[in-house]
Parts: C-alpha cells; structure tokens; sequence
C-alpha cells in the first residue's frame, strides 16, 4: 500500500472536509478512492487501541514519513505544518495530504533549470559507482542533440577498464563525438584536450564523464578538484554545471553522497536516476532542504529518452505513492 493510502487510511476520508478540496492528479485521486486494506498502518492503529485518537495518529504519520525516507527534521516540520490551526477539528486524509505536499513543494522550490549557455557550456558529471553517471550522460546528449545543439563527451573516468568503451559505444547510438582516453590517463589532461578540441570545433556543449569511487575519497576529491581547476584556472572557462548523479534507490546514503561530494566541488544540480525502480525518494527532501540543491534532470528508464526536466509534481507523486 502507498505511503499516500496509509495516510487516507489512517486520517480517513474527507466528511470533516471544510475548506476548497485539494487539487489532485487522476491518479492520486484514485489512490485516494481506494477502501482501506488491511496493512501495517491498520496493524498499528489496532496495536495502539486504547491510545487511539490524534494524537497516536499523528505519531502514527511520523512513522510513515520517516519510513518513506523523509528526514527526521523535515518530517518533523511536516508534522508541525499538518498539525497547525486553521481547520476546525481534525484534519482528513486529503488535508493532511495536501500540507504535506505544500511542505514538499517548498522544499523542491529550487532553481532546478539546466544551464547550457557558454562557448561551449561545460557540465561535469559525477557520482558514486553505477549511479547512472555514463548513461545519464548519453540521455542527455541525445537530449541537447535534439534541441539542435552539438555536443562533444569527454571520457575522464580514465578509472575503470571499459568505461570509455561504453561512452564510446553510448555515444556512436546518439551520434555525437567523444574524446577518447586510455585506461590510468590523468582525467584532467583528458579533459585539457577536449576542451581545447570543443573549442576549436566549435561545439554549444561538452559533457565530462568521470569515474565514481566514493570508497576513496581522498583520491576522488583531488582528482575533481584537479578537474575543475583545469577548466575554470587553467583553461578559463566556468562550468556550466556540476551535476551530481543521485540513485533515487539509494536511501538515506544519497545524503551522505550528496554531502560528500558538495565538500570536494560545488554541485549545482542532481541527475536523479532508476525512478521507475521502485524508489522511495524521500532523501532527495533531505538533499534539498538540507543541501539547497536542485534536482535538474530525471532519469526514469534504461533507452535514450528516458529522461526529463525536474518536474516538482512528478516527484511530489513518487514519494506519495511510494509503497
Ligand atoms: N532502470 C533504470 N536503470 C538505469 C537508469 N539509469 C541508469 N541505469 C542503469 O544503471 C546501471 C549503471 O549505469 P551507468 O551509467 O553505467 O552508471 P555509472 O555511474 O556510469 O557507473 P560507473 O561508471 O561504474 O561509476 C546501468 O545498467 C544502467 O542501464 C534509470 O533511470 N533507470
Ligand atoms: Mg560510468
């Protein structure tokens, strides 16, 4: 049962409705018209008998969000924002959902628009291992190829045996170039050399791959940063973006992800990757509100076009209807 059912199940319906009914998508609205199931929220609401009222409710709520991998402070400013005045009596499910998703929609009220302006636009791309780094990369070169602008990759997760190989063979599927490398090259004279080839091809935007080891940050943070002082110092152009490759499966560790890599370079944005996975999402409430960072890009499948503009509803909705 989702998170959102839970929610109707355990505030019920909407007969204390008083004020302008929420607006709801179609599928949320069916959700919302489902008879309640018997489910775990059913099972704490028989454990907790005697205590059973608002209160018991409203710790029952605190569960539910923490489960579906909201914060203990953004739940708790969740709670405040569903227990506040202004409604006579208790709130119904449909309310309760409501303020918890104004609370969302807050948390995501970021500038979340992907930046490509610059001769070329430079956006770095990095992450842990198998996030979706190399192939968040091909989706959105196809992306940009789309919308008439040209695009070079650049190969500098000069790391792993294969990685270039699979840029290479993502890249001849969209149809864009790559600067190549060889396995144990520095990253940053990779990058040197597609840039200064971006450059004189004249390319709107290239597109830095580069190698996921969390495992070894002390490495990974000077190697970023080599990278990015190559561009900005030595080679003077700014950086676009910085996006950083979130798994939204991941669970609570996307935070930590999140906070590690925005202590070795600035991140400007989020990939978010595997949402048609059965994610959860609610770390990506912790990154935003903790971290101020924006999610710009969606991935929501393994071909070419699985990917998308941050659009807030949608991932209101996957963390709503996370079972
Ligand atoms: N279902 C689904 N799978 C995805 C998505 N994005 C990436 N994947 C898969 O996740 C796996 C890892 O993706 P990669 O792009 O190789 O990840 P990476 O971050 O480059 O990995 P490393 O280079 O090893 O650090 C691949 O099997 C991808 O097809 C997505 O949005 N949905
Ligand atoms: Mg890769």
């Amino acid at each position: 049962m989702s998170f959102l059912s839970r929610v109707k199940q355990l505030f019920g319906g909407d007969k204390t409705l008083e004020e302008d009914s929420p607006v709801q998508t179609p599928e949320i609205a069916a959700e919302l018209q489902q008879p309640a199931v018997s489910d775990t929220a059913q099972a704490v609401h028989q454990q907790a008998g005697s205590t059973r009222g608002e209160l018991a409710d409203f710790d029952i709520l605190e569960e539910l969000l923490i489960d579906a991998g909201i914060d203990v402070d953004t739940t708790m400013s969740i709670l405040q924002e569903v227990r506040k005045g202004g409604l006579r009596g208790r709130p119904t499910g449909e309310q309760v959902i409501e303020r918890i998703r104004a609370k969302l929609n807050s948390v995501f009220d970021l500038d979340s628009a992907l930046h490509t302006t610059g001769s070329p636009a430079v956006i770095l791309v990095t992450g842990v291992n198998g996030a979706g780094k190399t192939s968040s990369i091909a989706k959105l070169a196809n992306m940009l190829k789309q919308q008439n602008r040209t695009v070079l990759l650049i190969a500098a997760d000069t790391f792993r045996a294969g990685a270039v190989d699979q840029l290479v063979i993502l890249a001849g599927r969209v149809g864009v170039p790559v600067m190549r490398s060889v396995e144990g090259q520095d990253p940053s004279s990779v990058v040197f050399n597609g840039l200064q080839k971006a450059v004189a091809d004249k390319v709107d935007v290239a597109v830095i791959d580069t190698a996921g080891r969390l495992e070894n940050k002390k490495n990974l943070t000077f190697e970023l940063q080599k990278v990015v002082r190559v561009i900005e110092t030595k080679f003077g152009l700014p950086l676009s973006e910085t996006l950083l490759v979130i798994d939204a499966t991941t669970g609570e560790n996307a935070l930590m992800q999140a906070r590690a890599f925005s202590e070795a370079i600035p991140i400007s944005g989020i990939i978010l990757t595997k949402i048609d996975s059965g994610a959860k999402g609610g770390s990506i409430v912790s990154i935003a509100r903790e971290l101020h960072i924006p999610i710009k890009l969606v991935c929501n499948g393994e071909t070419l076009m699985s990917i998308k503009p941050f659009d807030k509803d949608d991932i209101v909705n996957m963390i709503l209807l996370s079972e």
